[in-house]
């Protein structure tokens, strides 16, 4: 089966990770929209017009079984246009919320992710559904997502800056118990996040996708019975700039390209 993976960025290869580990044996197709990132400042009608075009340009050559909108700012928003589009099942990212919910013990979560996520009404509808009994701090940031990327290929987070930034919370009374991470990049930050908030749990949705995909290829396929890889892995992006050169190199570390 052939699997597309789609972010703004190099996020979507947190999730791309968590599947790959449960399914080795797919076909997978990783695109990233380098040309707009990022996608926390941009407006959800542009968003919803670009991703589906983005994701129709690459399926015109490239036949899918099932796309993954490894994004939150996306999936908070372009999800009902895309179902309505394209008949292949599309797979949504949503901040962790409700595994939140159940893990607090303080009854105080955090959610950090882009300035979108955390203003769409998508995050509110989650929180009055599964956290109405929590207090849910908010930090809706743009650079997290850059400091990600960079990490990525090779520059050093800052941890002077990275405690700036989170400076809301670590100020806090009551510092959030359990932390969601509400975009697709900070799964690769997680370890200087930690550092910050030593007692918090941090969590993100990643294996959750994973399970679902896993679910639905088995309902199609059988798994167990692909032997291997039908053919090479396939990283596309919008622009190709000597920083995306150097990108692509890296992405042959998760076993893309
Ligand atoms: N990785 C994306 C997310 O999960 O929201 C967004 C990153 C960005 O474009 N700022």
């Amino acid at each position: 089966p052939s699997v597309l993976v789609f972010d703004s960025g190099i996020g979507g290869l947190s999730v791309y990770n968590e599947i790959y580990n449960k399914i080795p044996n797919a076909h997978y197709i990783y695109v990233f929209d380098n040309e707009m990132f990022p996608y926390g400042d941009k407006s959800s009608e542009f968003l919803i017009n670009r991703v589906n075009s983005v994701i129709e340009a690459v399926t015109k050559f490239y036949p899918i079984d099932l796309a993954v909108i490894a994004c939150n700012t996306a999936s908070t928003i372009c999800l009902p246009s895309l179902r309505a589009k394209f008949s292949f099942p599309i797979i949504g990212v949503v901040p962790a919320i409700k595994p939140a919910s159940l893990l607090t013990k303080n009854k105080c979560i955090g959610l950090l992710a882009t300035k979108a996520t955390v203003e769409r009404t998508y995050i509110t509808d989650l929180i009055q559904q599964f956290a109405a009994h929590c207090t849910i701090k908010m930090l809706g940031l743009s650079e997290l997502a850059l400091i990600a990327e960079n990490k990525l290929q090779g520059i050093n987070v800052d941890m002077k800056q990275l405690k700036e930034l989170m400076q809301p919370w670590l100020g806090l009374q009551t510092i959030p118990d359990t932390i969601v991470l509400g975009c697709t990049h900070y799964p690769f930050i997680k370890t200087e996040l930690q550092t910050l908030f030593p007692q918090a749990s941090l969590i993100d949705s990643g294996y959750a996708i994973a399970t679902r995909v896993c679910n639905l290829l088995n309902d199609k396929y059988n798994l167990d019975q692909i032997i291997s890889s039908v053919s090479e892995n396939i990283v596309l992006s919008t622009v190709y700039t000597q920083p995306v050169e150097k990108l692509i190199k890296k992405l042959s570390d998760y076993n893309l390209n």
